[in-house]
C-alpha cells in the first residue's frame, strides 16, 4: 500500500508501520480476534481524521476505528488486514463549563480522565466500568457502553449532548453546542452512538455532569441462591432511590477472583449468589436504608458487609472487577454479553449451563454481570476461539426468552452472524442503507455489525 499521502497528512509521528510495535492495535482485548495491519494511523487533529478517511475514501482503503482497544467483540481489531485509525493521540479535553454542567472533549481522552476532570470541578461523569483506564470516551460512544451504573443514570447514549465525527467519505458532521433542546430533523448523536465505527469516526463529543453524590456506600451480600438474591434486586429497586449499581457474581467466579489475585473471601462459605449494591445520594444513607425494606434482611442475615470509606468500598468492588481479568488469566474466554427480560434472569442462569453441556461438558462457565439491567457476561473457557457452536446456542436461548444477544459490549464481529436472532430482515436492509448513506464505499470498520 502506498502510504507516503497518509505520512504528509499525518507526519512520521503519526503512523506506526512497524508490526513488532504495532501488535498491541491488531488483537482484541479478550485475545480471541486478531489481525494484521499495514499501518497504525494516529491523528492528533479531527482535520487529520477528516483528511485520512478523505483519502482512503477515493482509494478504496478500509479502515479500523479504534479508541482504548479495550472492547470485546472484535469490533476494533483490523482482522482483514485493515488500517487502524487509533484515536490515542487525540486526547484534549476542551471545556468543562461548571454553569451547566457539560464537558467536551476529543474522542481519545479515557473515561478516567474525563471522571477525573469532572470531579475536580465538582461534578461526575456517571458512566462506569471497570477498564476506566484505558478505554477510550469514542469507544464508549461507538458501542453505547453501559457499566455498573446504567441503572441510575443510563447508558452512554443518555449522556450525549452533541457529537462530532468524521463519515464515511471524510465530512465532518456534527455540532457540539449542547442545546437542551433541539429537534431539528433526525438524532445524529443517538444514531452514530452504538455504531461501532461503522457510520463515521467519533472525534469529539459534549457531554452531560451530573452532581455527585454527597455519600456513598456499598453493600456486599450474599445469598443461598439467586431467586433469594433476585427477590432483593426487586426490593433494592422499587424502594431505594439512592441506588447506583446492583451487581451479581457467583461462587466460582468469586473463588477464581481470590485465588489469581491471592485475596481473603468476604466470608468463609459456599453461596449461591452475591450482590454488590452501591449507594448514594445526600447525606443520611444509612437512615434511609434502615427504614427501607432491605432493612429486615440487612439485620438478620450473616453475609453482609459495608464499606463506607473508599478503601473498603474498594475492596468490595474487587471482587466483582476483577472477574474479567481473573478468567482471562484462565484462558481466552467466549464472551457473551446479554440481557434478560424482567423475571427470566434466574431461569436463564440455572440453565445455560445445560445447555452449553450438550455440546460440551468439559467448558468452564462464569457468570457476572450488572444484575439490576438484567445483564448477565456470560464467559466461557475451553472452546476453541474460532468455534461458535456454544456462542450460537447460548444467543439463541436469549433471543427464545426475549432477551437480546448484546446488552452494552456492541455487535462487532463476534455476532455479526448473529444479528438475525434480535432484528427482522427488513430491519438488517434499513441498517445496511444506513450503513450506506453514512459510508457510501464501505470502508469503515467492514465486518462489524454486518457479517462481510
Ligand atoms: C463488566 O461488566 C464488563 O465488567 C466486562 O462489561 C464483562 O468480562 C466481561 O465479560
Ligand atoms: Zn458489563
Amino acid at each position: 500500500m502506498e502510504l507516503e499521502s497518509l505520512i504528509t497528512i499525518l507526519g512520521s509521528g503519526g503512523i506506526v508501520t512497524d508490526p513488532s510495535l504495532n501488535s498491541a492495535y491488531t488483537v482484541d482485548w479478550t485475545r480471541r480476534y486478531s489481525g494484521n495491519t499495514p499501518a497504525v494511523l494516529l491523528p492528533k487533529t479531527t482535520e487529520q481524521v477528516s483528511q485520512v478517511v478523505k483519502w482512503c475514501y477515493k482509494n478504496s482503503v478500509a479502515l479500523v476505528p479504534q479508541g482504548g482497544n479495550t472492547g470485546m467483540v472484535g469490533g476494533a481489531t483490523p482482522v482483514n488486514g485493515e488500517l487502524v485509525l487509533s484515536l490515542k493521540r487525540m486526547t484534549d479535553i476542551e471545556e468543562v463549563d461548571d454553569a451547566t454542567g457539560q464537558i467536551v472533549t476529543q474522542a481519545g481522552t479515557t473515561l478516567g480522565d474525563v471522571q477525573q476532570a469532572a470531579s475536580r470541578h465538582g461534578w461526575k461523569y456517571p458512566v462506569d466500568l471497570s477498564a476506566r483506564d484505558s478505554a477510550s470516551i469514542g469507544g464508549t460512544i461507538a458501542t453505547n457502553a453501559g457499566g455498573s451504573q446504567v441503572l441510575r443514570y443510563g447508558n452512554t447514549r443518555e449522556q450525549i449532548l452533541g457529537l462530532e465525527a468524521v463519515s464515511g467519505t471524510g465530512d465532518v458532521i456534527g455540532d457540539l453546542r449542547g442545546l437542551s433542546k433541539d429537534n431539528t430533523g433526525y438524532h445524529l448523536p443517538g444514531l452514530l452512538c452504538g455504531s461501532e465505527g461503522t457510520l463515521a469516526v467519533v472525534t469529539k463529543a459534549r457531554l452531560r455532569l451530573v452532581k455527585p453524590p454527597k455519600e456513598e456506600l456499598s453493600i456486599l451480600l450474599g445469598f443461598r441462591s439467586l431467586i433469594e438474591a433476585l427477590s432483593i434486586v426487586e426490593e433494592i429497586r422499587k424502594s431505594l432511590e439512592d441506588v447506583q449499581a446492583c451487581e451479581v457474581f457467583f461462587q466460582n467466579g468469586l473463588d477464581l477472583v481470590c485465588e489469581k489475585f491471592e485475596i481473603a473471601p468476604p466470608w468463609n462459605a459456599h453461596l449461591g449468589a452475591y450482590l454488590l449494591v452501591d449507594i448514594g445520594g445526600q447525606i443520611g444513607l444509612e437512615e434511609r436504608i434502615s427504614n427501607s425494606p432491605l432493612s429486615a434482611f440487612l439485620n438478620t442475615s450473616n453475609f453482609v458487609a459495608y464499606g463506607s470509606d473508599n478503601l473498603s468500598r474498594k475492596k468490595l468492588w474487587q471482587y466483582r472487577d476483577l472477574h474479567t481479568e481473573a478468567i482471562s488469566a484462565a484462558g481466552v474466554p467466549h464472551k457473551l454479553d446479554v440481557s434478560l427480560p424482567h423475571g427470566k434472569l434466574n431461569e436463564f442462569c440455572n440453565d445455560v449451563q445445560e445447555i452449553i453441556n450438550t455440546i460440551d461438558n468439559e467448558t468452564q462457565l462464569f457468570l457476572f454481570g450488572h444484575a439490576g439491567d438484567g445483564n448477565i457476561h456470560v464467559n466461557v473457557l475451553g472452546p476453541s476461539p474460532e468455534d461458535l457452536e456454544i456462542d450460537t446456542a447460548v444467543l439463541k436461548y436469549v433471543a427464545s426468552l426475549g432477551g437480546s444477544i448484546s446488552a452494552e459490549h456492541g455487535i462487532g464481529r463476534a455476532k455479526a452472524h448473529h444479528l438475525n436472532l434480535n432484528r427482522t430482515t427488513q430491519e438488517i436492509d434499513i441498517f445496511r442503507e444506513i450503513k450506506a448513506a453514512f459510508d457510501p464505499a464501505g470502508i469503515l470498520n467492514p465486518g462489524t455489525i454486518f457479517p462481510q
